[in-house]
């Protein structure tokens, strides 16, 4: 099975800038984890990573069209986008939330709201680079019993 995982913006610097709060992993390094934590589960992880919100979209457009599951760390458009919240709500297949930090747990209050939660079978936040292997994790699950989302 196909999984898209889906980085908003900024994300793309991963390693190189925050490390208290984002880690020391490298986008290409997130990538190449993730196509390994998704071999081991049967899944086909394709990776993707935009600063531009359009092209967000179109990824999540396609994802609905073809109900592939979706790992999506929507970044700061997490918080504000309802072009964002549009495109979630359309998608057929398994979606989870997935964020490096707890951005709950952060002092930004512009950070405590997510106009994904309202559409993802699961929120994994926190967990670092791992909540992508915890959120593949969770995709393989909700494949093999989906009225657990
Ligand atoms: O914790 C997360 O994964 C976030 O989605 C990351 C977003 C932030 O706006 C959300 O509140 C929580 C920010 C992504 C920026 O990523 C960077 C990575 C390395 C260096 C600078 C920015």
């Amino acid at each position: 099975m196909r999984v898209l995982v889906l980085n908003g913006p900024n994300l793309g610097r991963l390693g190189r800038r925050q490390p208290e709060i984002y880690g020391s992993t490298t986008h290409a390094e997130l990538a190449s984890l993730c196509v390994g934590w998704g071999a081991a589960l049967g899944l086909e992880v394709d990776l993707r990573q935009t600063n531009h919100e359009g092209v967000l979209l179109d990824w999540l457009n396609d994802a609905a069209d073809q109900a592939t599951p979706v790992v999506l760390n929507a970044a700061a458009w997490t918080h504000y986008s309802y072009a964002v919240f549009d495109a979630c709500a359309q998608l057929t297949a398994p979606l989870v939330e997935v964020h490096i930090s707890d951005p709950t747990q952060r002092p930004e209050v512009f950070r405590h709201t997510s106009v994904v939660t309202p559409h993802a079978a699961e929120v994994i936040a926190g967990h670092g680079i791992d909540g992508y292997r915890l959120a593949l994790e969770s995709v393989a699950r909700l494949r093999q019993d989906p009225t657990q989302g």
